[in-house]
C-alpha cells in the first residue's frame, strides 16, 4: 500500500512537470505557491477572498496559481487580466514577471526578486473602467 501510494505520487509530479514543460529528472517541486484570484470586478484577490499581499523570499522559487475571470473588456489575443510586477520606488518592471492571463485557471514557476524591498503587481489589460485599480503589494524578505 506504501508502494502503491509513492507511484501515484511520482505520477502526480510527472505529470506536473510535463504540464510545466519540464522534463521530470530535472524537476524541482517549488517549496512555495501562491495563490491569487484575478477576478471579475477588476481586483486581484487571495483565494479566500481576502486582501490580496504576497510575501517571498528573495531569490526563492515559487509556483504562481491564478485564477482569471473576465472582467467588462480583454485583450484581442485573449488576455482577460495581466500580472506585473514593479519596483515600488521607480515603478520598473521585473524580469519574467511579466504574465498575461487567460480565462481559468494557470500556473506560473518563477524566481523572487534578489532584491529585498516593496513591490506591487499591476494588471496590464484594460479590463474595465476600474482597471487601474486592480493592483497589489508584493514584499521580498532577505
Ligand atoms: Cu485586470
Amino acid at each position: 500500500m506504501t508502494s502503491r501510494a509513492t507511484v501515484q505520487f511520482c505520477g502526480m509530479v510527472w505529470a506536473a512537470a510535463t504540464v510545466l514543460g519540464i522534463h521530470p529528472a530535472q524537476a524541482q517541486v517549488p517549496a512555495h505557491v501562491i495563490e491569487v484570484v484575478a477576478d471579475k470586478d477588476s481586483r486581484y484577490r487571495s483565494p479566500d477572498g481576502g486582501k490580496p499581499e504576497i510575501t517571498l523570499t528573495a531569490g526563492e522559487q515559487v509556483l504562481l496559481r491564478i485564477s482569471a475571470h473576465k472582467a467588462k473588456s480583454w485583450n484581442r489575443d485573449g488576455s482577460i487580466h495581466g500580472f506585473t510586477l514593479l519596483r515600488a520606488g521607480d515603478r520598473s518592471k521585473v524580469q519574467g514577471w511579466n504574465l498575461m492571463l487567460r480565462p481559468g485557471q494557470q500556473e506560473f514557476q518563477l524566481t523572487a526578486p534578489a532584491d529585498p524591498g516593496e513591490y506591487v503587481v499591476v494588471c496590464t489589460v484594460i479590463c474595465s473602467e476600474d482597471h487601474e485599480g486592480m493592483n497589489m503589494r508584493l514584499v521580498v524578505v532577505p
